[in-house]
């Protein structure tokens, strides 16, 4: 999907929410998991049935499918399928190796799974993200500063030059590729240093993940981080697909993305 797409979605949705498939076959409701041969894949169909018109992107935490081995694989790429057109897909596999080896996670996610984007690591330096620039309409979603704990142990350190080492890193890597296929993750705990990255990189779309069960503020993510173009995909995986852990979890999915909705739509006029 191009970025003029993807504004258009979330101007005809009202919303720049992302849904998170983090789907856990151990808080799957029993039921499904008794009556349903792949309850990976009926979990994730019923919860996008409910919340694909409250949301522009799906974000599939890679981790919660490749820890089930060859079923997790069978029901990511199943599940990858159920998503209706127009609507962003992220692979949020955190990859990233020496060139050659990441030629080969680009081709996992872009061509064996047909997936809008990856998260990746920047750690290893520009030949390490480069294999993912080779392809049309492709984004590349790369770790800025990260909403967990952790990211003071490096992120935030302090370099000779007086900057932090995720603010070099961003405006680094806002060199590999462009805004119309680089975005960077920028957690919304962390929204007190939102707008000093926006001023790095004004027009980059932001993956925010952290609202919600890690507290992030979103009040403060939209006023720091939005653009014109809006330039935010925020981020909710828990605090919607485990909503309602009942017979009903779709229903409670669908609540959750709507009052979320609304608190965006308090904020933002589209
Ligand atoms: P919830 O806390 O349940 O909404 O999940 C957050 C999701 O975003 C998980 O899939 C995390 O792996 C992911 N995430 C973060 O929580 N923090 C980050 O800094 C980056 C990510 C990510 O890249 O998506």
């Amino acid at each position: 999907m191009n970025r003029k797409a993807l504004i258009s979605a979330i101007q005809d949705k009202k919303t720049m929410l992302c849904v998170g498939l983090d789907t856990d076959i151990k808080r799957i409701p029993q039921f499904i998991i008794d009556h349903y041969e792949d309850p990976i894949v009926e979990f994730n169909r019923r919860i996008i049935a409910a919340t694909s018109d409250e949301c522009v992107a799906y974000k599939f935490n890679i981790a919660f499918y490749e820890s089930l081995g060859p079923k997790g694989w069978e029901a990511l790429e199943r599940s990858l399928d159920l998503i209706p057109d127009g609507i962003f897909t992220i692979a949020d596999a955190k990859r990233g190796d020496i060139g050659n080896t990441s030629k080969l996670y680009a081709r996992t996610f872009f061509e064996t799974y047909d997936f809008d984007s990856i998260t990746v690591s920047p750690y290893m330096g520009s030949d390490s993200l480069e294999p993912f620039y080779g392809y049309d309409d492709k984004w590349i979603i790369i770790l800025g500063l990260t909403s967990n704990k952790g990211s003071q142990d490096v992120q935030m350190q302090q370099l000779k030059n007086g900057e932090r080492v995720y603010q070099e890193t961003i405006r680094r890597c806002a060199e590999y590729g462009d805004a119309s296929n680089t975005m960077f993750v920028v957690g919304a705990t962390k929204s007190e240093y939102i707008k000093e990255i926006r001023d790095i990189v004004p027009d980059h779309f932001f993956l925010m993940p952290g609202i919600g069960k890690q507290g992030g503020d979103l009040q403060s993510s939209l006023d720091n981080g939005m653009t014109d173009d809006y330039g935010l995909l925020i981020n909710s995986s828990r605090g919607i697909i485990y909503a309602d852990e009942t017979e009903s979890f779709d229903e409670g999915a669908l609540a959750a993305a709507k009052t979320l909705n609304a608190a965006i739509r308090d904020h933002v006029s589209f």
